[in-house]
């Protein structure tokens, strides 16, 4: 319920912020669109754009507003309400001890949909003051196929995009069409930053486009490939899906936003100091610049990624509905920890100044903050995407360096028994987000009759199944779990 005292976001709005409330606090009618966003979702909004929002207020740095662009359907109701905020939104930090910051992001300055007029879309990402274009398309929207490592040109849309250039579907089109409007045209090419959670995610999107770009020209894909830098990006800050309460919480400070953003305190941003245009000062905003990310990304995906799939697929069987929940189980916290040190850590590579026992112990706090209330729904969504990027190259290296792979099996064999029964153990339906579910659904009811007919599946396994010191322990796991040992017993006993 919406408190009838609350008054609706927008630029009016600013001069009457509650105190509670702290706005931009820089002249928001003066920013102009220096970055594209594609993809506006929570993470793009608790993080780019708040630092964009600090780099505005601490720098005056105007030239570097964000206009979001949403390539699909679902972005509409983000859009529609963006609009009527005049692009306004607030940003909620939830602190472990029940303290709330409450802050108006000001750096957007406009949303364009996609599909309802690409002319646009195209017009923007040419137009010479966008100096930078940034993503967040999830680890899935890359259109890689993580077995070999291709574009995959067959798809559908890649074809449709290939004989409608002016009126694309894929992120792919879009750019391919801007970066050939503006070499024609003589303007400098912006820098493509992608912000996924993706090892290597600039090598990637670089790889994805030239091969879309060569598919319909040649020379222009040359020209990307020499002028255009995709710098490697790691990206951290926990963001849950936004809830009714959220929004309710916040009316009752006297702010009506329909769709605000609530994220943890913490946020990390390190960057590859490699850009071809223009960028902005991020390193007063907080973020890192450095030579190279490999590491830091490693860390991250690694251990804060991977542990949350590890927690979220063993959680959701034993019924925990969120993350905090889950470092409330005794066993899980337990497990988690066991997992950072013994089964990733020694899978890394040193990082300067950071040392990886205090990482983990971080990563337990950042876990158990009780405001978080990260639905496991949300961290067990895509995850066809996810566990190919966040766990299978730990498994992989251990395997290779003959380590115990047992803890990995036995989440994989949890996977499988979701993707199998939509349900925890104790028979309660689960919700499956996953553009593969049909696919991991297929697979995993075969398990019965073929243990290892899930691990089939080699664009999220690759050859795992090859692997027997792998597969002995997964089929092991298998039949304890179809066989109805909780799985909470199972990993006290590993
Ligand atoms: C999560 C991430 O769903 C997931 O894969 O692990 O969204 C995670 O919360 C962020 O990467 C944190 O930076």
């Amino acid at each position: 319920m919406l408190s009838s005292s609350a008054s609706r976001l927008n630029r009016a709005a600013l001069n009457t912020l509650p105190a509670s409330v702290s706005g931009p606090g820089y002249p928001v009618e003066k920013i102009t669109t220096g970055i594209v966003h594609i993809g506006v979702g929570g993470f793009h909004r608790a993080h780019q754009a708040m630092y964009i929002d600090t780099l505005m207020r601490e720098q005056a740095a105007y030239e570097w507003g964000i206009c979001g662009v949403g390539l699909r359907e679902g972005d509409r109701k983000m859009q529609q309400i963006l609009t009527e905020q005049d692009y306004l939104f607030a940003l909620t930090e939830k602190h472990p001890d029940n303290a709330r910051r409450h802050q108006i992001i000001g750096c957007m300055t406009d949303f364009l949909m996609a599909i309802d007029n690409p002319a646009a879309v195209i017009g923007k990402l040419a137009d010479p003051a966008v100096k930078l274009v940034s993503l967040t398309i999830t680890e899935g929207g890359y259109n890689l196929d993580p077995n070999t490592g291709e574009f995959v040109a067959d798809n559908p849309d890649v074809q449709h995009d290939l004989a409608n250039p002016q009126q694309p579907r894929l992120v792919f089109g879009y750019l391919v069409a801007a970066l050939k409007q503006r070499r024609d045209a003589g303007i400098a090419p912006f820098t493509l930053m992608s912000c996924d959670n993706i090892q290597h995610n600039g090598d990637v999107l670089k790889a994805m486009l030239l091969a879309y770009a060569a598919l319909s020209d040649q020379a222009l894909a040359q020209w990307i490939k020499q002028h255009v830098a995709f710098p490697n990006s790691m990206v951290d800050r926990i963001t849950p899906a936004t809830v009714a309460a959220d929004i309710d919480e916040l009316a009752q400070t006297g702010v009506e936003d329909q769709w605000p953003v609530v994220c943890e305190p913490f946020h990390q941003w390190v960057i590859e100091d490699a850009f071809c245009n223009e960028r902005p000062d991020f390193e007063a905003a907080g973020a890192q610049l450095v030579p190279d990310v490999t590491p830091y990304e490693k860390l991250k995906l690694r251990m804060l990624n991977a542990s949350h799939s590890m927690l979220g697929l063993l959680g959701s069987l034993a019924g925990i509905p969120t993350i905090d929940a889950c470092m409330n189980e005794p066993v899980l916290r337990q497990v988690l920890k066991q997992f950072m040190l013994d089964d990733v850590k020694p899978t890394l590579d040193a990082v300067e100044g950071v040392d990886v026992d205090e990482y983990a112990a971080t990563l337990l706090e950042r876990f158990g903050n009780p405001n978080i209330k990260d639905s496991l729904e949300r961290i067990c969504s895509q995850s066809s995407a996810k566990i190919p990027v966040f766990l299978l190259p730990t498994i992989q290296d251990n395997l290779k360096a003959g380590r115990s792979v047992a803890l990995p099996a036995l989440v994989i064999a949890a996977w499988c028994y979701y993707s199998d029964k939509h349900a925890t153990q104790a028979g309660q339906a689960l919700t499956i987000v996953d553009d593969m579910a049909e696919q991991l659904h297929a697979c995993a009811r075969q398990t019965e009759q073929d243990s290892l007919a899930f691990l089939q599946l080699k664009t999220v396994f690759a050859n795992l199944s090859q692997s027997a010191a792998f597969t002995e322990q997964y089929t092991g796991y298998l039949t304890r779990l179809y066989a109805g040992e909780p799985v909470l017993e199972i990993i006290t006993a590993l």
